[in-house]
Parts: structure tokens; sequence; C-alpha cells
């Protein structure tokens, strides 16, 4: 087995194991768990110095971020006309612009929205940082929105990593009660990215 995969499936993990499958990668699984301390055990900080998962080992290869990982396995793996990683250079440069945008533009706010709905303990939970949270994805949210418009994926025709990456994040959407009625593109394109079976396996995983 030369890919390993660090982090349990209901963490940035997820990410990974969902291109994994959608690669049709052999992979080994390393179920790190951060609940119970294993991101900052001295074996992992050796594997991950930020103590964070995901991270992958690719044959001695160790990368972590999880865009990162995903645009690296997905330029390995993916290429060819109909592969998830873009051929042309302009797209390339989209698949980039898309997963830096889901990280810096909406992932933050889904997390505080999630963390104040759903998995604090309900009397740690803050119910206006979540709504204000909320209120913040709005903006970027009706950017995705109008990018689905012309065609049915971020990059066009077909389904790429930008797709995977920027869905992964959305994937908290429903735990998080994002109220997505006014990006309707939004929500008919997320529904389409995760009724794809290798979405489906990976989310088995969290189970
Ligand atoms: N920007 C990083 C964030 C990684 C991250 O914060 N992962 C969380 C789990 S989803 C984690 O490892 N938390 C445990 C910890 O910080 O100890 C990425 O996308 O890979």
């Amino acid at each position: 087995m030369t890919l390993k995969i660090y982090g349990i499936a209901r963490s940035r993990a997820f990410r990974i194991l969902w291109m994994a499958k959608e690669l049709g990668l052999a992979y080994e699984h390393v179920p790190v768990d951060m609940a119970d301390g294993g991101t900052r055990r001295p074996e992992f900080l050796a594997i991950n110095p930020n103590g964070h998962i995901p991270v992958i080992d690719d044959d001695g290869f160790r990368l972590w971020e999880s865009m990162a990982i995903n645009l690296y396995l997905a330029k390995k793996h993916g290429g060819g006309p109909d592969g998830l990683y873009p051929q042309r250079l302009e797209d390339e440069a989209r698949a980039w612009q898309w997963s830096f945008w889901g990280m810096t533009e909406i992932e933050r706010p889904i997390l505080t929205a999630l963390f104040n709905r759903a998995l604090y303990p309900e009397d740690k939970r803050d119910p206006r940082a979540a709504d204000e949270a909320e209120r913040a994805l709005a903006a970027p949210l009706k950017v995705l929105d109008g990018a689905l418009a012309p065609a049915p994926y971020l990059l066009g025709d077909r389904f790429t990593v930008a797709d995977l990456n920027v869905a992964s994040i959305l994937s908290w959407a429903r735990p998080a009660q994002i109220d997505l009625s006014a990006t309707p593109k939004v929500a008919d394109w997320l529904k389409t990215c995760f009724d794809r079976p290798a979405a489906r396996a990976a989310r088995a995983l969290q189970r």
C-alpha cells in the first residue's frame, strides 16, 4: 500500500477519502482522531507538526492541508480529458481559485454555525454567533450561485476537483442548518455532487 490517509472520516479527511474514492485509489486509512488527543501525540506531530488532520503519506511523500492534498491527488491520478483535474492552464487556475475561495470565504462561517448549532454542548452554543455567521455566508453563496448559472459545474460541463473541494466544505451546510433557498443552484449542485457514488461511499465511512 503506497498511500496512507490520516484522519477520521468525520473530519476534513472526508474530503480526501472522497477524492481517493473518485479516483479509485487503493489506500490505507489511519483514523487519527482529534477527540481522543490523537492529533497531539508525538508520533502524529512527527507527521504533521501542525497537529491537524488530514495528512497523506504517498510512498514517503508527506503532505498536509486538505485542499493541497486533493489538488495533488487529482493532478497525479485524475489527468486526461475526462479526469478530475483540468487540462487547460486557465481551468487549473480556476480550480485553485475555488479551492482557496472555499477555505477563505466560506469555511470559517460554516464551521461557526455548525459548532454553535450542532456540535457544542447545548449550554455552550451561541445562537447569535451562528446567525451572524449565516448572514456572512449570504454574499459568498450568491457568488457561488452565480458561478453555477452558466454551467452545471464550477469549471463547465463536468465534475472536477474544484467541485469536490468546495462541495466538501458545504457538506457541513445541512448539519449547520444553513438555509440554501436563496441560492437554488447551489442547493441543486450540492445534491448532484453528494449523489455521486464516491461521495456516498466516503459518507458511509462517517457513520
Ligand atoms: N486548513 C487545514 C485545517 C485542518 C484542521 O484544522 N483539521 C482539524 C480537523 S477537521 C483538526 O485536525 N483538529 C484537531 C486539532 O487541531 O488538534 C486543512 O484544511 O487541512
